[in-house]
C-alpha cells in the first residue's frame, strides 16, 4: 500500500510533493524513489518524521505499528494520513485521541478510502435526498481472493471487516452498539475463513456483513441499503463485459487497489487540500477509535461471549 500510496500522491495530486520515503526493506523503498523520480529514503520512520522537509506524513505501515508512527506525527504537530486500522484495540486508540485532543485540533485522518468511493457516497447522498425513507438495514459482502501469510483468525474482522463498520457509522451517521459473529461450522477452520457479523445501530437498524477472505473468485464487495420506500446498492466497477465461451461476464479485480482506486485518488487529494490549507479531511482518529471498539466487540463475540456490546465514551469537542 505505501507504493501504491507514493504513485498516487506523485502523479495525481496536485499540491503534493514526496520529500522522504521509508522502508524497511531500503531497495524497495529506493526502487519507489527512483521509479516517481523524487524523494531521499531515510533510515527510520521517525528520522522521516523529524525531517525539516516533511510538512505530513502517510503511514501505510504493518497494523501493529499505526498507534506509535500516528503518536510521533502529532507529537511533531505534523498531520498525518494513518492506513486502517488506526490501531490494535480501542485502547490504543484512546491514546491517538488523547494525544490530539490535547493538541487542541485534528491532525489525524484515518484511511477508511470507502468514504472516497464515488459509489459509496452516492449511496450516502440518496439516503440524505429523503427519497428513500429512513434506512432499515444495510447488507454488506466483503471477498478477498485469498487470506495473507500473515492474517490470523482475529484478522476478518480487525482488518477487513473494520472498512464496513466504518461505512455503516458513516453512511446511516450513528454509532453501533451491539455486535454478533457468527462462523459456518461447515467451513474449514483458517484465517481466510467466512466470517459473518450482523450488528445493531443506536437507531435501531440492522447491518449485517460477511466476510470471506479465501472466496478465490476475486475481490468482491457489494452493499445494499434497505430504507422504508426503497433500496440503494453498489453496482459493479468496471468498464467492459466480456462475451466468451457462451457467456457473458464482468470481470473481478484481484484486490482492493483497483475497486478502490477512484476512492483512494480522492482521498489522498481530498488530504493534501485540507492540510494545505491547515484542516483535516475524512475519517478522524475518533472514527477509527469507534470502529477498533466495534471490532473488539466482535472479536469478544467470535470467542464466545454471544451478542456483544459496544461502548464508547464521550466524544472530545474536536470532534464534534
Ligand atoms: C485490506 O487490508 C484492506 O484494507 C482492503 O481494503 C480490504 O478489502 C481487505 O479485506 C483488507 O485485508
Amino acid at each position: 500500500m505505501g507504493a501504491d500510496h507514493a504513485r498516487i500522491l506523485a502523479s495525481q495530486v496536485p499540491g503534493a510533493e514526496i520529500a522522504a520515503l521509508y522502508d524497511a526493506d531500503p531497495v524497495r523503498a529506493g526502487a519507489i524513489a527512483d521509479e516517481i523520480g523524487r524523494g531521499g529514503v531515510t533510515g527510520s520512520p521517525l528520522e522521516l518524521i523529524a525531517h525539516p522537509g516533511v510538512d505530513a506524513v502517510l503511514v501505510a505501515s504493518p497494523d501493529s505499528t499505526h498507534k506509535d508512527l500516528t503518536l510521533a506525527c502529532i507529537a511533531a504537530g505534523k498531520p498525518v494520513l494513518c492506513e486502517k486500522p488506526l490501531a490494535q484495540s480501542s485502547a490504543e486508540c484512546a491514546q491517538v485521541v488523547a494525544a490530539e485532543t490535547k493538541f487542541g485540533s485534528r491532525l489525524v485522518q484515518v484511511g477508511y478510502m470507502r468514504r472516497f468511493d464515488p459509489a459509496c457516497a452516492e449511496m450516502k447522498a440518496k439516503l440524505l435526498s429523503g427519497r428513500l425513507g429512513n434506512a432499515l438495514m444495510l447488507h454488506c459482502i466483503h471477498r478477498n481472493v485469498s487470506a495473507p501469510a500473515w492474517f490470523d483468525s482475529g484478522m476478518a474482522i480487525t482488518n477487513s471487516a473494520v472498512h464496513e463498520f466504518d461505512l455503516a457509522r458513516w453512511i446511516l451517521e450513528t454509532e453501533l452498539t451491539a455486535v454478533q459473529v457468527f462462523r459456518p461450522k461447515a467451513a474449514a477452520n483458517a484465517p481466510g475463513s467466512p466470517v459473518f457479523v450482523v450488528i445493531e445501530t443506536a437507531k435501531g437498524q440492522l447491518v449485517n456483513v460477511e466476510i470471506f477472505n479465501d472466496a478465490a473468485y476475486g475481490y468482491d464487495v457489494r452493499s445494499e441499503l434497505v430504507c422504508e420506500k426503497g433500496t440503494v446498492s453498489l453496482r459493479m466497477p468496471g468498464r467492459t463485459e466480456t462475451n466468451a465461451d457462451g457467456m457473458q461476464g464482468l470481470d473481478y479485480p484481484a484486490d482492493w487497489r483497483p475497486r478502490f482506486a477512484d476512492a483512494y485518488r480522492l482521498q489522498a487529494q481530498a488530504w493534501i487540500k485540507a492540510v494545505s490549507s491547515g484542516g483535516a479531511a475524512g475519517a478522524t482518529a475518533w472514527d477509527g477509535y469507534a470502529a477498533a471498539a466495534v471490532a473488539e466487540a466482535g472479536l469478544r463475540s467470535l470467542t464466545g461471549e454471544g451478542c456483544a456490546a459496544v461502548s464508547l465514551p464521550q466524544k472530545s469537542a474536536i470532534y464534534e
